[in-house]
């Protein structure tokens, strides 16, 4: 790694399919097994009911921390080649059931505005089981252009919000 251009970067993890529990370790080893990615750390797991149609198993999420010198869209596209490794299938249905979502929630300070990439991802403000579980390893964290995580905290209900053992 280089590691004069080291970046943090933050990683929402979802499941609600095919054993979700297993689905999260799989990819979190997966993650921290990329060349030029090192992990920090890994939030507990968390279960929800679903945003969004409620027709659907409930989710299982984490978020966790790493370390890399990878530029933001080569992230991305090692993200997205672990979601399809874990046979993620794109329905087109909007916040739908899926085996493996994996969204970069945040990388350094930067704000991104792509056509395939917006960081800070635009709905963390809006989820505890992304706000829940990054507060968790990252209590200070201070996000570009929403403020500080225990602020958005106190203004998002955990909304039934169970820890894993
Ligand atoms: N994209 C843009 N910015 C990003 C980013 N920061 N991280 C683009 C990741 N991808 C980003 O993603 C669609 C496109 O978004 C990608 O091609 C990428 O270029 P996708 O994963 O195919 O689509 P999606 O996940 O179905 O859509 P979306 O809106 O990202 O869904 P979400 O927000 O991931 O919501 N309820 C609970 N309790 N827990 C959950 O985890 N998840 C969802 C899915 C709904 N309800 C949930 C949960
Ligand atoms: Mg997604």
């Amino acid at each position: 790694m280089n590691h004069a251009t080291l970046i943090t970067a933050y990683i929402g993890l979802g499941s609600n399919l095919a054993e979700p529990l297993t689905q999260l370790q799989t990819a979190c080893a997966a993650i921290a097994n990329l060349a030029q990615v090192e992990e920090l750390a890994c939030s507990s797991f968390y279960q929800s009911a679903p945003v969004g149609p409620q027709d659907q198993p409930d989710f299982v999420n984490a978020v966790m921390a790493i370390s890399t010198d990878l530029a933001a869209l080569d992230l991305l596209a090692c993200l997205q080649k672990i979601e399809q490794e874990q046979g993620r299938v794109r329905t087109g249905i909007r916040w739908g059931a899926r085996t493996l979502d994996l969204d970069l929630l945040l990388y350094g300070e930067q704000q991104i505005n792509l056509p395939t990439l917006t960081v800070p991802h635009p709905e963390i403000r809006n989820r505890a089981f992304v706000l829940y579980p990054l507060c968790e390893i990252a209590p200070a964290l201070f996000i570009p252009t929403l403020g500080a995580i225990d602020t958005l905290i106190a203004n998002c209900p955990s909304a039934a919000l169970k820890k894993l053992a």
